[in-house]
């Protein structure tokens, strides 16, 4: 629901700026390119190419706030280090009110761990997202990763899948999923999403941009709407994250 939210064109296709690695992952991720420390980086690419919407944690999204404020933010509602090895939990940080109202969300994002031994947490915080969402009028976008002692493999096609209709079961609007390896296992979790939108998540830097490109190409031939990419695209220098922006909007939004 209200997808227009996000897509006033309604194009039904969508390319986001991720950038909450700084929390999932650490500093590490920004080191190639430090100039990718700050959040200006990434907002000045999504205004000057059009990306759909950077994804900012609360902290990153108040600290940014007076930059390029044309950008709409995407903001992501739970998060957490990657320091723990326990099976995930990624906990409610801020609530759809705080997002809409003070943050100016024109949509919000929430990571399900299916498989986890805390899977039952997220469902619950997750399906209340979704109500309260429907209340403040935005789209919610889930991140689902499947993971956790009990998932052996998280990258198989059937995972995936399943990743995919959980997302759609649940209430969400479009789906995050990582790449099942082929563009038919891809179009296969899209259509097991069924009404919810399937869009990739980016994953590591691919060794030459050009990767990454033929990738959004196969998303896009197998009914994927879109990507929400980021390492990808900022931990590349300036000139090389500019030229493949260029590359993935065209691709998924045609422009
Ligand atoms: P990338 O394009 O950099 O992979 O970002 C996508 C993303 O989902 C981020 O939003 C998130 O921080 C990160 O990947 C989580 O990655 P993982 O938990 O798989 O290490």
């Amino acid at each position: 629901m209200f997808l227009e939210r996000l897509d006033q064109e309604g194009l039904g296709r969508f390319a986001f700026l991720a950038y909450d690695q700084g929390l999932e992952h650490g500093p590490e991720d920004f080191r190639g390119n430090p100039e990718s420390v700050s959040p200006r980086f990434v907002l000045e690419l999504a205004r000057d190419f059009g990306y759909t919407a950077v994804v900012f944690q609360q902290g990153v999204a108040l600290a940014s706030r007076r930059l390029c404020p044309e950008v709409p933010r995407l903001i992501k509602l739970n998060g957490k280090s990657g320091l723990s090895k326990e099976d995930p939990y990624s906990p409610l940080l801020c609530p759809v009110e705080y997002a809409v109202g003070e943050l100016d969300a024109r949509a919000v994002g929430y990571t399900l761990y299916p498989g986890s031994e805390r899977e039952p947490l997220m469902f619950r915080e997750f399906a209340q997202v979704v109500r309260d969402a429907a209340r403040f009028g935005v789209p919610v976008v889930a991140w689902v990763y499947p993971r956790g002692k009990a998932v052996a493999n998280d990258s198989t096609p059937e995972v995936i899948a399943y990743a995919a209709r959980i997302a759609y079961e649940l209430g969400a609007d479009i789906a995050k999923v990582k790449w099942p390896g082929d563009r038919e296992s891809f179009r296969w979790v899209c259509q097991a999403a069924a009404e919810t939108k399937v869009v990739l998540s980016g994953g590591p830097t691919t060794g030459s941009p050009q990767e990454f490109v033929d990738l959004v190409n196969q998303v896009m031939e197998a009914g994927g709407a879109g990507v929400a990419v980021g390492r990808n695209v900022w931990q590349r220098p300036l000139a090389e994250a500019q030229a493949i922006s260029k590359k993935i909007v065209r691709i998924t939004l045609g422009r």
